[in-house]
């Protein structure tokens, strides 16, 4: 049974949705939600854990797919709207879904799929009313497939059961206080956990209402924040440089404006990414908040996040959630002492359990005695975490994104004037970091036109991967072993 859909039926009168300014009811989203579980079943029992992709813009919509995908016994697979074609088939292809959904919007972007045999290809906007007896849905079964980046091969799908978004849920909605009287604004994609998890099903489990902009736009975030209905807010810290930077640019008297109406807010929280002390400092200044900053992942949803009611330590992400274990541990997987530096590792029913057909790369991720290993470096300073950075450098967070320099650098290397390359993230106010590139020409008397590179990526690397700035290098910088040394190309772009 999930509970997650199960309890709609408390709140039937209630507005769960608000997107495209029209208002839906959860009694609205159960009845549109077995019209598309009736759709995909088409007559059968169960799906039996079909891969269902889906390209939709964050809307009413989206949550609607979602929800009779599940109810019909279905694996969800939500597409990320920014990539180009080809990382979208490589998910499809990867899951071997044997169903796409888009709407109107991606169709033109998809046609390819419509020639595949193996695909059945349902246009969104005609899905019609229709129900039928919809299967019982244990909570082992597999729910979600979302992909993510690695330091090793291409994107992993990361496996979630129902219980692990149960588990993901329960303990944020108890950990931050969430009723049925709060509504939040989402303007992340949801093709990740933060905007998943996070805000719409901790909203839906709740009761509460979940407001869509169906893509970021500061100006028009603002005016919904300042609007009076919405108490809750998350955000990547890129989200609120970006808010910041818009304010600084108001007029004195609807700053005011603005700030009266932040001030009122229940909650805001900052994840995915590290949030700078500054832009936490200037917040508070604008919003009268003190940001909640949490931390999580793709393979577990969050593990660790301030208190809501106790100090919020700026720097440092807070302490384990209620049901999630946590242990600092040395290259070995042993423990170390308090106060000492290690990789973050993780337990509990938050945790995934495989990624999608990679056995191999799922035994890698966990310690013999069943420890998620994160790559993430902190230390526990006085009850509370704080993160020092990744063991890999070859992982980078820029907007909030997890990018894959090995990734990049694949791409790079088929571009027929380059020989080879060095992809890094370096250090930026706003995004956290960029994507830079050293490139090796093959013809070093050459030289090689950015803004044609620039284009030529766009149709294999989604717009965050691009590099952002270039060098140009005889060679890499190695190490005596021959190994590029990425720690002191990263200091070439400084
Ligand atoms: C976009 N641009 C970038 C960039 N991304 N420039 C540098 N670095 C990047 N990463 C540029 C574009 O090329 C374009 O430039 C301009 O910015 C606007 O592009 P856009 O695509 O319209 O960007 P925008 O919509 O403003 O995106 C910014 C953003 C987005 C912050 C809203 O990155 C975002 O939604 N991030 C959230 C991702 C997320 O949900 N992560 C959670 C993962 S789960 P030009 O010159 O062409 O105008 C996870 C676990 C956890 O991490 O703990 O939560
Ligand atoms: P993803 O794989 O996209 O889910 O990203 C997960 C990664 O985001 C984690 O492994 C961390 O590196 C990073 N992350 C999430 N929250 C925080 C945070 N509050 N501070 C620093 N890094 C974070």
């Amino acid at each position: 049974m999930i509970q997650l859909i199960q309890n709609a039926n408390k709140y039937l009168e209630r507005i769960a949705i608000r997107s495209n300014n029209q208002s839906y009811t959860y009694q609205q989203l159960l009845q549109d939600s077995e019209s598309v579980a009736a759709t995909l079943l088409n007559g059968s029992a169960d799906l039996q854990e079909e891969r269902i992709a889906f390209l939709i813009t964050p809307s009413y919509e989206y949550v609607q797919l979602q929800w009779g995908i599940w109810r019909a016994g279905g694996i969800a697979v939500p597409l990320c709207t920014k990539h180009p074609y080809k990382s979208i088939e490589y998910v499809i292809n990867d899951t071997k879904a044997t169903v796409v959904i888009c709407s109107k919007e991606y169709e033109e972007l998809l046609a390819p799929l419509k020639e595949r045999k193996d695909i059945r290809f349902i246009d969104s906007g005609a899905i019609k009313s229709n129900s039928c007896k919809l299967p019982d849905i244990a909570m082992d079964r597999r729910a979600m497939i979302l992909y993510t980046s690695g330091t090793t091969g291409s994107p992993k799908g990361v496996v979630s059961r129902h219980q692990n978004i149960e588990a993901q849920i329960t303990s944020l909605v108890t950990s931050w206080e969430w009723s049925k009287e709060d509504h939040i604004l989402n303007i992340l994609p949801l093709h990740h956990v933060h905007g998943i998890i996070n805000i719409l099903s901790c909203a839906l489990w709740s009761g509460a209402c979940c407001t869509f902009l169906p893509k970021f736009n500061a100006e028009k975030v603002f005016d919904v924040l300042k609007g009076g209905a919405v108490n809750l807010f998350m955000a990547v810290p890129t989200i609120y440089y970006k808010l910041i930077t818009q304010y600084n640019n108001y007029p004195l008297d609807k700053q005011k404006e603005i700030s009266a109406a932040l001030t009122k807010f229940r909650l805001m929280v900052s994840g995915s990414a590290a949030l700078p002390i500054s832009v936490l400092e200037t917040w508070r200044t604008i919003s009268g908040q003190t940001l909640l900053e949490r931390y999580g992942m793709t393979e577990m949803g969050m593990a660790i996040s301030n208190p809501y009611n106790e100090e919020r330590r700026p720097g440092h992400i807070g302490k384990p959630l209620s049901g999630v274990q946590i242990r600092i541990a040395d290259e070995a997987d042993q423990v170390v002492a308090d106060g000492q530096t290690g990789e973050i590792q993780v337990k509990g029913p938050n945790v995934f359990q495989e990624y999608w057909g990679r056995p191999e790369a799922t035994q890698k991720t966990f310690t013999t005695d069943g420890w998620l290993k994160t790559g993430d470096v902190a230390l526990l300073a006085n009850g509370y975490y704080r993160i020092l950075g990744r063991n890999s450098v070859d992982i980078i967070k820029s907007g909030g994104y997890k990018i894959s320099a090995l990734e990049i650098e694949e791409v790079l290397r088929t571009h027929p004037q380059i020989k080879d390359c060095g992809v890094v993230g370096i250090p930026d106010e706003e995004w956290g970091e960029i994507v830079a590139a050293s490139l090796i020409l093959k013809d070093a008397a050459s030289a090689i036109d950015i803004p044609a590179l620039q284009i030529w990526l766009r149709d294999k690397l989604p717009s965050y991967q691009i590099p952002r700035q270039y060098i140009f290098q005889e060679d890499l910088p190695r190490n005596v072993m021959g190994k590029v040394t990425k720690k002191a190309l990263q200091k070439m772009f400084s």
